[in-house]
This record gives C-alpha cells, sequence and structure tokens, in this order.
C-alpha cells in the first residue's frame, strides 16, 4: 500500500526525527555504539532511536540501559530464562528485571558495551527485542495457560508467535512497521476470562462461534493515555482461528494504519495519533471497508455473540491441567521485580518439576506448569516459594504497578514500594471478603492500568501544608473479566502520606472491609 502524505499537515517531533532517520536505522550502528561508548552517540539515536531495538536510555540512571524483551503470549522456557538471568547477573546490584503488565520481561543495569553480544545470546535461544518501543507494535498478549487451560477455547501461542514473526521480520527488524503513528496494542484471548483485558488494546481478537466455527471477533481502539481512555469498539468483524486470517487482518490494519496517519492528521499532534484517532475520523464503516481491501478478502460480519463468559483469574495457586496428572502453579512475584539468583532458581524448578516451561501473567506474575500432581506438595515446600507465595494476603495478591520513579524520568512519584507497603499494612489490619485489584501508576500516561483497578492510584503532585509533595489520584470502579469497563476519578488527589486512610475507608466502604481483631487504627 502506498503511503498517503498531505504536503498541508505539519509533522510532531517524533515524526520530524524518524523522517530524517528511521529508528531501525541505528541497528546496522551498535558495533560502533558499542566501541565509542554512550556518551559519544548523538542524542536522537541514544534518547530515542535506540528504543526501536528496545534499549532504553534511562535518564535516572544513566549509563545503565534498560532492555524490554517480547515475550509473546508470555511464555518463556528455563532456557530463556536462564539466558535473561545471565546477562544481568554481571551487573551486580544493577543487575534486575521486571515482569511488565503487558507479560513481558525488562531488564535493568544493562551497559550499551554488552549489547552486541547480549543480542547474540538472545537470538541464540529465539528471543528479540526487536521494535519494543516507540512507535511500534508492544509485545502480544495472550492468555497465559494457553494449551493448559481445560476450559481453553484457542490455544494462541503459535498465532501470536507468526505476528511477531510478521511484524518484526523474525526478529530481525522490518522497516514495514517501524514508522506507525504511534505505539500499537494486539491481544488475542483463547481463554474465556478475557485475561489481557483485551479492551485496552488497539487491536484484540475475542473468541466467538459463527454458524458452529470457533474464530474471533474483532475490537479495535482502545487505549490508555495522558490525554485520553478509550475502550476498544466492535469492528463488526469476524474472522477464523487460523493464522492466514489472523496474521493476515493484523498485517492489513498496521498497513492501513502507517499508511494513512498523514494523510488523516495523525502524525501531527502525539495526543491525537493512536488508531482510534483514524477509526474515530472515518466512520467504522470506512475503516472496516479499507481493512477489507488491504485483506484482499471479503470480511465476515462479527458473531452476535462472543465467548468471554467468566470473571478474570488471577493464575495464583494451584489449578489442574487440561492433561490429566498435571497441575499448573502460579506464583506471586512481588510488584513483578526479579533478580538473577530468582531468575535461575525459576528456571530451575521449571526443569525439575515441570517441562521447562514458565509463563508471564499481566499481573505480574509466573506461572510453572507441567507439575505432576504427586509432586506438587514438595515442589510448594521449595524455599523460593517463602518469597514467591501461592496464597499472598488478599491486597498483596492483587496489587500490581507500573515502574514509577526508581527508573522512568516520566514519573510524578515512586510507586512499587509504595504499592507494596499499602498493600501489606492494609492486609495486616483489614479482614477483606473478596480480590481487591490496586493498580498504581506513577504518571497520567497509565502503565500500570489504574482505569482497570478495582482501585487505580495515579501518581500525581499535590499541596500539603503549602507544599508540593507525591500525591495520588484515586479512580475506582474498574473492572476486568467478562464485564470488563474503564473506573473513573473519584478524588483529584491525596498526599501519599494520607493515602492509608482514604485507601482503608474505601475498602471499608466499597469492599466490605472489616478491621481485623484487636486492630485500632492509629490515624
Ligand atoms: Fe508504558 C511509555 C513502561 C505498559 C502507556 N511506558 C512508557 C515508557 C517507555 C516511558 C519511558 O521511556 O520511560 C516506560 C518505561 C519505564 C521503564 O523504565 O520501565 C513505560 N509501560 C511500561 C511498563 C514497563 C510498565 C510496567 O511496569 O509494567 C509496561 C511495559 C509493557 C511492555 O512489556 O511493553 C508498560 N504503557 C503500558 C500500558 C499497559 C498496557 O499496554 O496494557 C499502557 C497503557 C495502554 C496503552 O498503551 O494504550 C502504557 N507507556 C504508555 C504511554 C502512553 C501512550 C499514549 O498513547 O499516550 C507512554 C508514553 C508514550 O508512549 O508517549 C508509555
Ligand atoms: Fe513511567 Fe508513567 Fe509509565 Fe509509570 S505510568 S512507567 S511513571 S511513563
Amino acid at each position: 500500500m502506498t503511503t498517503v502524505t498531505n504536503p498541508n499537515i505539519k509533522l510532531n517531533k517524533v515524526e520530524k526525527l524518524k523522517a530524517k532517520k528511521d529508528g531501525l536505522d541505528v541497528k546496522k550502528e551498535l558495533e560502533n555504539f558499542a566501541k565509542i561508548g554512550w556518551e559519544a552517540v548523538e542524542k536522537d539515536d541514544l534518547e530515542t532511536r535506540l528504543k526501536w531495538l528496545g534499549i532504553f536510555y534511562r535518564p535516572v540512571t544513566p549509563g545503565k540501559f534498560m532492555l524490554r524483551l517480547r515475550i509473546p503470549n508470555g511464555f518463556l522456557n528455563s532456557e530463556k530464562m536462564r539466558v535473561l538471568a545471565n546477562i544481568i547477573q554481571r551487573y551486580g546490584e544493577d543487575g534486575t528485571a521486571d515482569i511488565t503488565t503487558r507479560q513481558n520481561i525488562q531488564l535493568r543495569g544493562i551497559r550499551l558495551e554488552d549489547i552486541p553480544e547480549i543480542f547474540s545470546q538472545l537470538k541464540a535461544v529465539g528471543l528479540t527485542s526487536m521494535q519494543s518501543g516507540m512507535d511500534n507494535v508492544r509485545n502480544l498478549t495472550g492468555s497465559p495457560v494457553a494449551g493448559i487451560d481445560p476450559d481453553e477455547l484457542i490455544d494462541t501461542r503459535e498465532m501470536l508467535q507468526k505476528v511477531q514473526d510478521m511484524i518484526t521480520n523474525n526478529g530481525e527488524g522490518n522497516y514495514a512497521f517501524t514508522n506507525l503513528p504511534r505505539k500499537f496494542n494486539i491481544a488475542i484471548e483463547g481463554a474465556r476470562d478475557n485475561s489481557i483485558h483485551a479492551e485496552l488494546n488497539d487491536l484484540a481478537f475475542i473468541p466467538a462461534y459463527k454458524d458452529g466455527v470457533l474464530g474471533f471477533n474483532v475490537i479495535v481502539g482502545g487505549y490508555l493515555s495522558a490525554q485520553r481512555c478509550a475502550e476498544s469498539i466492535p469492528m463488526g468483524v469476524w474472522v477464523r482461528a487460523n493464522d492466514e486470517d489472523v496474521v493476515g487482518l493484523s498485517h492489513a490494519i498496521l498497513t492501513v494504519y502507517t499508511a494513512n496517519g498523514a494523510q488523516e492528521g495523525l502524525r501531527a499532534s502525539r495526543g491525537k495519533a493512536r488508531m482510534m484517532w483514524l477509526v474515530e475520523k472515518w466512520g467504522m464503516e470506512k475503516f472496516r471497508a479499507e481493512i477489507e481491501k488491504e485483506f484482499g478478502k471479503p470480511l465476515a460480519d462479527a458473531a452476535p455473540e462472543d465467548e468471554i463468559t467468566q470473571d478474570k483469574k488471577d493464575h495464583l495457586g494451584v489449578h489442574p491441567q487440561k492433561q490429566s496428572g498435571y497441575s499448573y502453579v502460579g506464583l506471586h512475584v512481588p510488584m513483578g521485580c526479579l533478580d538473577a539468583d530468582k531468575m535461575f532458581e525459576l528456571a530451575r524448578l521449571a526443569e525439575v518439576y515441570g517441562n521447562g516451561e514458565i509463563r508471564l501473567t499481566v499481573e505480574q506474575n509466573v506461572i510453572i506448569p507441567y507439575i505432576e500432581n504427586e509432586n506438587v506438595d514438595t515442589f510448594l515446600s521449595e524455599p523460593l516459594l517463602q518469597q514467591f507465595s501461592i496464597a499472598p494476603s488478599t491486597l498483596t495478591r492483587s496489587v500490581i504497578s507500573c515502574t514509577g520513579a526508581r527508573y522512568c524520568n516520566f514519573a510524578i512519584i515512586e510507586t512499587k514500594q509504595r504499592a507494596l507497603k499499602l498493600a501489606q499494612e492494609l492486609d495486616r489490619e483489614l479482614d477483606i471478603p473478596n480480590r481487591v485489584r490496586i493498580h498504581w501508576t506513577g504518571c497520567p500516561n497509565s502503565c500500570g492500568q489504574p482505569q482497570a483497578g478495582d482501585i487505580g492510584l495515579m501518581g500525581t503532585k499535590v499541596r500539603k501544608d503549602g507544599q508540593a509533595v507525591e500525591g495520588a489520584k484515586i479512580f475506582t470502579g474498574g473492572q476486568v473479566g467478562k464485564e470488563a469497563k474503564l473506573g473513573t476519578l473519584t478524588n483529584k488527589g491525596v498526599a501519599c502520606d494520607d493515602l492509608k486512610p482514604v485507601v482503608r475507608n474505601i475498602l471499608m466502604e466499597k469492599f466490605g472491609a472489616t478491621f481485623k481483631e484487636g486492630v485500632a487504627p492509629k490515624e
């Protein structure tokens, strides 16, 4: 498809940078960057273009880079986990890793001079960080229990790998999709519980039967951002659950979005560039017609109903697999934080007790599958499970968070430590009858999806005693699973130091929490 341009529309700053030199071009220069050192790399390459390769310069920790991988479907194995652990081990205390809200892994403490060697190590085990940042398609999400879930409808693992291979040219980089008007999120759901927040994605496939055939209804345009949050809307289309249709439709949508971005004004303002803006500008009828043209064959109308019938699971604990005699065990990784030792240990456990597979969830946790039922008790007595519990207390179990001020220069507040501390303290004080999901995010970019939480906390500045101090906006009412909907802002800002009583009150008023016997509040 040829790109349509409109000379009357001004390009934004990032578009000008891309027009000067594509982000992917820095791939050729990596050896040189490694030789000259990060301080000698030109600013736009260092701070922006390297993100095309998943290499993130961190102004908070200059010289210590973050490397964002791609783990489609959150599907890993012990060999890959060991390679990742090895990469960060050499950096001592700087070498850490995080599981992200897109069931992915980010490594920290990385030195630019090591990147060529790190890329060879990743390639050797089929891993890549290609096109994982800036105006590219992010990690592709799918049910973390694909292939083992007794209620599963569609095993999405191969499909997602193929979509990734199409987008990244098998991890080598693909100029066809390195110049999207903005970032782009894709999810393919094969389970009944909407395990990957389909509604938050620019493009999502949701299982649905049409005339007795299992395929996907397609929804488009969902996204969260500082300027606007939108749930996906139905495209009115159904496709078969095969690679040809799913890879083909993803290809067609990305191509149309890329080719028309400039003409339709998407490349003028970063705040009005996500795909929803194109859908709205054209209207769904034209959008669908343009996609159909690019897809090259007629698109079937959506099935009347989808198969998302369950509440969202968190997969923690011991669960029977569809393979008889085996269980999968979900481990809680506090705030998704890992280090090399824990990663080596996860790899060992996956091999000793399972078949080597390790899965990641959008709740920033880990699942080890294929544990023979008679070995589950021994597995549960392993020392790592003292830290990565299968049954944490109520709030601790479900709290998730974005990176926050420790490493992210957009952050208004520190998130991860604060989030864990608040959850643990309130768990000690309260009896809470049901799961309450608290989502923290350090700034309005919403990487921690506060609008999807039962309670969402978003970093902000508030005035207290005449001073600007760290605070949080509060969202409530977010729902996930079959009745997914975004929560809304209910408090414009509370100083972080004053958050505990405010969150406690919300838990008591809206979620039936009561004080534990003998607990008297200090505030
Ligand atoms: Fe995000 C930018 C971290 C999921 C919306 N996000 C960033 C950057 C890259 C900013 C930067 O350069 O520092 C953050 C890197 C910080 C760091 O050092 O880790 C960052 N985002 C994250 C992660 C790591 C949060 C986490 O702790 O899990 C998640 C990585 C996912 C992955 O594996 O690729 C992450 N980001 C999300 C999500 C959640 C999701 O996808 O479900 C969102 C909201 C959903 C969406 O995009 O529609 C999200 N991130 C943003 C935005 C706002 C996008 C927009 O359209 O305005 C930005 C800023 C931007 O792109 O301009 C951003
Ligand atoms: Fe950084 Fe803001 Fe995203 Fe948190 S929400 S990771 S602070 S950009």
